[in-house]
């Protein structure tokens, strides 16, 4: 996909009542916070700070929707299990995310994000065993990648794959935003998920 326009269409935030209905095949980038989600959709859409990153944990507080091309909506996700957020703020994101996970009829995958130098925790197993039993096709991203030597790349996966018990045909890709590794091929997939959409009911 080249990327034409890019455009944040819908924030929602807790108090936000309804979900929008962009009528467009949806991708949510879920995570830790801090794991990459902002900067993975920077790198996506070629854009340098579209999506707001930050070195401080709990930047992205609301979901935030970018349309791409009039084709794809990228929805970035506030990231889970950061405790210096305000309190009542994570306790009302679980609900809101949950309510756009369950609810939206535009869904096509969650892409997981996970740092290559941390074995996922409980919240990332919940996380990845719910796309399982919603019957989304999840994706696992590896992020950060540029942050451990080659060597020790194919043992952090393992160790990853290992925590999260992943099934066989769990997709996994290794991406650095710093070094744009794996940029192209997540792309790819994302292209392939798109153009499969119309045939769900087969
Ligand atoms: N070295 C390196 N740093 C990265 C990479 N991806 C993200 N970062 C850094 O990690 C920090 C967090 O990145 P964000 O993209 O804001 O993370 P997020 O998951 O959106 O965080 P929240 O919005 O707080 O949930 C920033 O300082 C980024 O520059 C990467 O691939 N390599
Ligand atoms: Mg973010």
């Amino acid at each position: 996909m080249k990327i034409k326009n890019v455009e944040l269409s819908h924030v929602v935030g807790v108090t936000t009542k309804s979900l929008p209905h962009t009528g467009l095949p949806e991708i949510a980038f879920a995570g830790r916070s801090n794991v990459g989600k902002s900067s993975l959709i920077n790198a996506l859409i070629q854009r340098k700070s579209l999506a707001r990153t930050s070195s401080t944990p709990g930047k992205t507080q609301t979901m935030n929707f970018y349309t791409v091309n009039d084709d794809v909506c990228f929805v970035d996700l506030p990231g889970y299990g950061y405790a210096q957020v305000g309190i009542d703020f994570r306790k009302s994101w679980g609900p809101m995310i949950e309510k756009y996970l369950n609810g939206s009829e535009d869904l096509r995958a969650v892409f997981l994000l996970i740092d290559i130098r941390r074995i996922p925790n409980q919240d990332d197993a919940m996380m990845y065993n719910w796309m399982l039993n919603a019957g989304v096709t999840p994706v696992i991203i590896v992020t950060k990648s540029d942050k451990v030597k080659r060597s020790q790349t194919d043992k952090a996966i393992k160790d990853i794959k290992n925590a999260l018990n992943v099934t066989a045909d769990t997709e996994l890709f290794l991406f650095s935003a710093l070094k744009k590794t794996g940029r192209d091929e997540i792309m790819e997939k994302i292209d392939e998920m798109i153009s499969e959409g119309g045939n769900e009911d087969d």
